[in-house]
């Protein structure tokens, strides 16, 4: 029997994969856990716990006395708010993995741990597009720096203590659930519900900047597939690259004019602009697709219908 602890269930990708890890191994076995209050559904929907990451006495006593086997990390600080407070990012996102990885060597009930990566581990002098698994990695946003030492650590304990933990880089995410927080790529989530509500976006981001996004429900198959993997076929110990659709704000823009014609957008690129800049504008998966069978299904148009209808049922809810 498996109890898996989430770390960050109110985020991003923790309100949809504490669902979806629920549905597999049963409510009751899903522990979620944020620093702050999570979505209705996430709350009431099996247990969930206010706990800090940062606080490892608590975050042991939490991991035995409901037997965890499995924990899944995933609060960070994103990168366009790691700027705007580099040392306390770098404190918090690499204390944070720090205490999960030594906790998971030291007891013995955990048998696989889950971090996030990102495609912020790339910097200016990697080749930008269709960026392969293995490269040059110079990444100069805290953020990255922070992704690519934790990578390292990843590898570290998988090697040295033959800990599980996997990883994937994950490119900018796109859902319409929780929105993201603090990061880059989040104004491709922000276009949709600005177009919803107003009709128009200001973008952060120069209008001819690509960049490599996925959207949720595959971000969620992915990372539940990797987790499903033969450990036998992992080549990769420190973290997979996945990355399905590459697209800028105007080629988003012009997917929404097709669903709503009198749709505008205007440009006031801000420093997040540089952050994007020195980011892969295409990824190349081809090692995860052959090791554990990455295969992303939703490409722009299908992705672009889908956020639009459901946050403007949202909105109606309201
Ligand atoms: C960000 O923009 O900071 C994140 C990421 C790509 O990791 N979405």
């Amino acid at each position: 029997m498996e109890n898996i602890l989430i770390i960050g269930a109110a985020g991003q990708i923790g309100s949809e994969l504490t669902l979806a890890l629920r549905k597999e191994y049963g409510d009751e076995h899903v522990y979620a856990t944020d620093i702050r209050q999570a979505p209705r559904d996430i709350v009431e929907g099996g247990p969930f716990q206010i706990l800090d990451v940062m606080d490892d006495k608590r975050l042991i006593h939490f991991v035995i006395r409901h037997k965890i086997t499995q924990i899944y990390h995933l609060a960070a600080v994103l990168s366009g708010n790691a700027e705007r407070i580099p040392i306390q990012a770098w404190q918090i996102n690499m204390s944070s993995l720090m205490n999960i990885l030594d906790l998971a060597k030291e007891v013995e009930e955990i048998k696989k741990v889950f971090w996030p990566s990102s495609i912020a581990v790339f910097g200016q002098t990697t080749p930008q597009i269709a960026t392969p698994q293995l490269t040059v990695m110079e990444p100069n946003t805290v953020y990255g720096i922070s992704k690519l030492a934790g990578e390292r650590w990843v590898e570290y304990y998988n090697r040295r203590y033959k800990l599980d933990v996997r990883s994937i880089r994950y490119p900018g995410l796109i859902s319409y659930k929780t929105e993201a927080g603090g990061g880059t790529t989040d104004y491709a989530v922000e276009i949709y519900y600005d177009a919803v509500k107003n009709n128009s976006y200001e973008c952060f981001l120069k209008e001819d900047t690509e960049l490599p996004m996925l959207f949720m429900p595959d971000a969620i198959k992915a990372t539940i597939d990797l987790m499903h993997a033969d450990p036998a076929k992992l080549t990769v110990k420190s973290s997979y690259s996945i990355g399905a659709i590459s697209f800028s704000p105007k080629d988003v823009a012009k997917e929404i004019r097709k669903h709503k014609p009198n749709f505008e957008i205007i440009y006031k690129p801000d420093f997040r602009q540089a952050i994007a800049d020195s980011w892969p504008k295409s990824i190349d998966a081809s090692v995860a697709e052959h090791d554990w069978g990455f295969k992303p299904t939703f490409d722009l148009a299908k992705m672009t219908e889908i956020m639009l209808q459901e946050i403007e049922s949202k909105t109606i809810k309201k």
